[in-house]
């Protein structure tokens, strides 16, 4: 492991990960950050999250929990039509809840699909439902006896938040349900692009 400045802002870790997918080739690198936080590991890389081979990936959804874009679009079109099935019988998801299908065709075993909140200007109890996505998609994944999770950065997409805000919240809330409750081995937040990637690394960094 190599300690450098990403985006020149922090030192970070970076690790080797092997990319897996179509593109696989030896010798391919991504940037990995990694904190250990009791007995967990909590890591941000850079990726798409549908190729995680994870106990579980978490899905940024909306309410109907029928399908829309962005990570929710690729997330049923990498699963396929299984999940679309087992959806349509949850009857929705309120915003900060969070409900389990199977992964269809992708390499993780269970979606764990979530509605974050709609970012207004952070005066609508955006930061508590934010907040309580990922602890609900925690709270889900151990009554199902998953240990590793992957996460989206839940609603830094269509759903407006400010991407800082949200990372903090998000690391903050993961690291207090890993001091509260065992049973989680692994949380990887899966970022689309450096820029998430930087400040959700920037955000873990200040646990280290
Ligand atoms: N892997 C990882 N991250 C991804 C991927 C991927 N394959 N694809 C996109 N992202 P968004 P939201 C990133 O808009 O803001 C949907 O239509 C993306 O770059 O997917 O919670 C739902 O049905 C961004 O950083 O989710 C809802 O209607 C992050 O995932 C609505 O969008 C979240 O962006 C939810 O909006």
């Amino acid at each position: 492991m190599e300690t450098r400045t990403v985006g020149g802002v922090i030192p970070v870790a970076v690790c080797a990960r092997a990319k897996k997918g179509e593109n696989e080739h030896e010798g391919e690198k991504e940037h990995v950050m990694r904190v250990t936080l009791g007995e967990a590991v909590v890591e941000v890389v850079q990726g798409d999250i549908t190729k995680e081979a994870v106990d579980a990936i978490v899905n940024a959804a909306n309410s109907t929990l029928l399908g829309g874009g962005g990570v929710d679009g690729a997330i049923h079109r990498a699963g396929g039509p299984a999940i679309l099935e087992e959806c349509r019988k949850l009857g929705g998801c309120a915003t900060g809840d969070a409900k389990i299908t199977t992964a269809g065709r992708m390499p993780a075993k269970y979606v764990i699909h979530t509605v974050g909140p709609v970012y207004r200007d952070g005066q609508h109890k955006e930061p508590e439902l934010l907040a309580s996505c990922h602890r609900r998609s925690l709270e889900v994944a151990l009554e199902n006896g998953v240990k590793s999770v992957a996460f989206p950065a839940i609603s830094c997409g269509v759903y407006g938040y400010p991407v800082r805000e949200a990372a903090r919240i998000a690391v903050d809330t993961v690291k207090a349900f890993l001091e509260a409750r065992a049973g989680i081995e692994l949380v990887r937040f899966v970022t689309f692009g450096q820029d998430i990637f930087n400040v959700f690394s920037q955000s873990l960094a200040r646990h280290k």
